[in-house]
């Protein structure tokens, strides 16, 4: 059936190329002329069908405006989220209560800079500059990932972020490891591995105190209860109202709906939080027997959109933050600015 598809998909691409030839050939190749329509529908066909045949899009290949655009649009907005993800745990670096774990916060923390910097490149290659990207960020122009404009009052917040947050980001991700576009696909391999250790010393942590004192374990289900609705909302809005999903989904961007996700994430995220011996603060979780999954409660939306709009608890100190550490690495900036001329110098 697919093969069969795909067989009239080429016909029709060279039926189009021929037909485009011939228009060449009587002299109608003035910009803009409907040959540079043809041209461009041909050009599209054969994108969808490397899409449909699993090919990965590498950055020299033509590819339409609006699926360069998403992926920069998705991309960024990822790289922004690793960046700005380092504030709300990095805050507990000089705080952390054993050498163990200030070690595997630093290095958690590290990688998350690695991934936003492996992501910034990733969008480099559709053709657009770090800096640019980096502007829309600090002008506030530019979204993140709704999550990290809440607060971290307590040591637990940092196993909360690790459990549920980089949980609900690796059920994310790792259908992103199949994307269409080959740079995206290949940074979230490596990415999708570091997030699994940040889940897991998450995870780790919230056992730790759940099986500590009775102050300890009320630390980690306060956190839980802080953390649970905001995890369910990185998915994104509900399916009927994701503006991207249905090209991304045809361009093999999106594997996974929105809600197809967050469903997963319950599903996985309930049995562990039964280990802990906490509880997930909705009332109206339940086991779907007939339908093997969880039924939950609803999201309270508006919560997202004033996040999204920039209300949320931390979006204004999460910018002020990021604002500051680039003024304050300016002279960072210019001396490797500097030492990257005079080494052209030397080398001409
Ligand atoms: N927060 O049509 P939709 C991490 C926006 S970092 C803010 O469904 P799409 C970590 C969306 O951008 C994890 N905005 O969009 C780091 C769109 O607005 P625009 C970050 C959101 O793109 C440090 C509008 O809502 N992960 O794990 O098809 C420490 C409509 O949405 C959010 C990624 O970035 C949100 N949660 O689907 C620890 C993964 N959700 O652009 C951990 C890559 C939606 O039209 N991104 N919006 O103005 C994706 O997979 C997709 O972009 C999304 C949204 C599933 C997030």
């Amino acid at each position: 059936m697919v093969a069969d598809r795909r067989d009239t998909e080429n016909l029709v691409i060279d039926a189009l190329l021929y037909q485009n030839d011939r228009m060449y050939t009587q002299a109608l190749d003035t910009p803009g002329s409907d040959a540079d329509a043809l041209d461009e529908q041909a050009l599209e066909l054969r994108f969808l069908a490397r899409v449909d045949a699993e090919q990965k899009i590498e950055p020299k290949d033509w590819m339409p405006a609006r699926y360069r655009n998403t992926l920069i649009r998705q991309i960024s907005q990822h790289a922004h989220s690793e960046i700005v993800g380092m504030l709300p745990e990095g805050n507990w670096i000089t705080r952390a209560p054993s050498l163990k774990r200030k070690a595997i916060l630093i290095a958690k923390v590290q990688d998350e800079g690695g991934h936003g910097a492996y992501l910034y490149s990733a969008a480099e290659t559709l053709g657009v500059s770090r800096d640019q990207l980096i502007d829309q960020l600090l002008s506030g122009k530019a979204k993140y990932s709704s999550i990290f404009n809440y607060p971290t009052p307590t040591w637990a917040d940092v196993g909360a972020i690790g459990w549920l947050v980089d949980g609900a980001a690796i059920m994310n991700q790792i259908p992103l490891c199949r994307c269409s576009y080959g740079p995206y696909a290949r940074a979230m391999v490596r990415v999708c591995r570091e997030e699994s250790f940040h889940q897991r010393q998450g995870y780790d942590l919230m056992l730790q105190l759940a099986q500590g004192t009775a102050e300890q374990k009320k630390m980690a289900q306060t956190a839980l209860d802080r953390w649970w609705w905001p995890a369910l909302m990185m998915f994104g809005p509900s399916d009927a109202n994701s503006t991207h999903s249905a090209e991304s989904t045809r361009w093999k961007i999106k594997r996974f709906s929105n809600d197809e996700l967050r469903q997963k994430f319950v599903d996985f995220t309930v049995p562990q939080a039964e280990f802990l011996g906490l509880t997930i603060p909705d009332p109206l979780l339940r086991w779907n027997e007939p339908a093997q999954r969880y039924d939950f409660g609803p999201i309270d939306w508006s919560e997202f959109e004033q996040v999204l709009k920039g209300n949320g608890p931390c979006n204004a100190e999460r910018l002020a933050a990021r604002r500051d550490a680039h003024a304050q690495g300016a002279w960072v900036r210019e001396a490797a600015s500097a030492y990257a001329e005079k080494r052209k110098h030397h080398a001409g």
